[in-house]
């Protein structure tokens, strides 16, 4: 469940960070799995400015320095290109605010480590897509940032989550906690468990590709969920790219696959009636599209021709994290009610039947859009 933090460290850490101003109020913000995220007001004369305040889960991300040093070099390239191609470097890319030290994070008497972003104001964050407009700029903005990206070099980012998208060992560290079974749970969900064991294959596939070369290694997002980029609410268009945590070397076809695996599914992520949830094909174009249009031209023949594939492996890879996460007792995703997980791990899996009732259809959208016929 939402973890409880004391005031006194939420107002303590408010007040380490170079803001001019008096704070008017704090409250907690977004709706992300991870980090613990509070939108900060601040007051000077009589202007107002937000910041986001953000208490970053340390479990997951186990040296909060690495992960900062990521940002700060990432965040700061973007910016020059950015800059370079006209566009606003401080509406278009996070900015982090330093401490009164000059640091990129505040670490606090009880081991808590918090950071601060300049808060993205007249722009949204989606958690369904209401207007395909908004998907398809969505997957613009990732494309681009992909895009922007492919200069930067990726042996200067630290791997702050090893093995993040390593599908096969996700299998086996899922049929480790099947076997370990601390919560006594696994009894109860062996229907569930079936499923992914049924699909081992499949989620092996993508990471030979890799390995045998037929994909390539790029520095990627690694956590494209709508509610990790920003529409601008004047002129509709995807406009910045947040959630940077997990900006390490992968695979352009996981930053598509999980997109679609959040976005153009027809349901919420946790909903229980799992008649609502299909994978919307008329959003799935306008992804792939929006998608090719913001790499320019980068990607290659292969990693197009497999999207569908990593749509898939990505919606079976989150089911089965939900699933092991369940069995393990919920030590990782922030969980809201008893069964949350469950019912996450039962979205995933209705998306992913879907997912091949329309395996056909998602691969003849991918090769029409490839020859430019739509
Ligand atoms: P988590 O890793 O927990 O998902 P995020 O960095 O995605 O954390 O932040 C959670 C939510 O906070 C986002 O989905 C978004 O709604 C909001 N948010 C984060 N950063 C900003 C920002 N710079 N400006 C405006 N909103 C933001
Ligand atoms: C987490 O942080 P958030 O809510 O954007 C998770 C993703 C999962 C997603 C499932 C660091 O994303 O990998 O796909 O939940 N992030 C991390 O909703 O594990
Ligand atoms: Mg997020």
């Amino acid at each position: 469940m939402a973890s409880e933090i004391k005031v006194e460290l939420i107002e303590n850490a408010i007040t380490q960070f170079c803001v001019e101003g008096d704070v008017v109020n704090y409250e907690r913000y977004g709706n992300g799995h991870i980090n613990d995220t509070f939108v900060v007001v601040f007051q000077k004369n009589s202007e107002q400015t937000r910041y986001i305040l953000q208490r970053i889960n340390n479990s997951i991300f186990k040296n909060p320095e690495q992960l900062m040093f990521n940002i700060t070099q990432v965040t700061s390239f973007l910016k020059d290109e950015v800059k370079r191609l006209g566009g606003d470097s401080r509406r278009e890319v996070i900015t982090v605010i330093n401490t009164k030290e000059g640091a990129s994070f505040y670490q606090d008497t009880e081991e808590n480590y918090w950071r601060m972003y300049l808060f993205i104001e007249d722009a949204s964050c989606f958690e369904q897509v209401s207007r395909p407009e908004d998907f398809f700029q969505s997957a613009v903005a990732f494309g681009r940032f992909q895009k922007l990206l492919s200069d930067f070099d990726a042996s200067s980012l630290y791997e702050v989550i090893p093995d993040f998208h390593n599908t096969p060992l996700r299998y086996k560290t899922f049929l480790q906690a099947v076997k370990e079974d601390k919560c006594n749970r696994a009894k109860e969900v062996q229907d569930e468990i079936m499923f992914f064991i049924k699909r081992e294959e499949d989620m092996e596939y993508c990471k030979r590709c890799l390995e045998e070369g037929k994909l390539p290694l790029r520095v990627t997002h690694n956590d494209t969920k709508l509610n990790n980029v920003m529409i601008d609410n004047k002129t509709g268009n995807g406009l910045c790219v947040i959630d940077l945590d997990t900006v390490m070397p992968g695979l352009s076809i996981f930053d598509f696959g999980d997109s679609i695996r959040f976005g153009a599914n027809t349901a919420t992520e946790d909903e229980k009636d799992l008649t609502k949830v299909n994978l919307d094909l008329e959003l799935f174009e306008e992804y792939v599209k929006g998608y090719l249009k913001g790499c320019e031209g980068s990607l290659t023949d292969a990693e197009i021709a497999m999207l569908p594939f990593g749509a898939k492996t990505m919606t079976l890879e989150c089911g089965m994290r939900f699933l092991t996460d369940y069995i393990e007792g919920d030590v990782y995703f922030r969980i809201h009610k008893p069964e949350h997980n469950l019912d996450r791990c039962h979205t995933q899996m209705s998306l992913v039947l879907d997912m091949e009732r329309k395996w056909n259809e998602m691969n003849e959208i991918v090769s029409k859009a490839k020859g430019g016929n739509l």
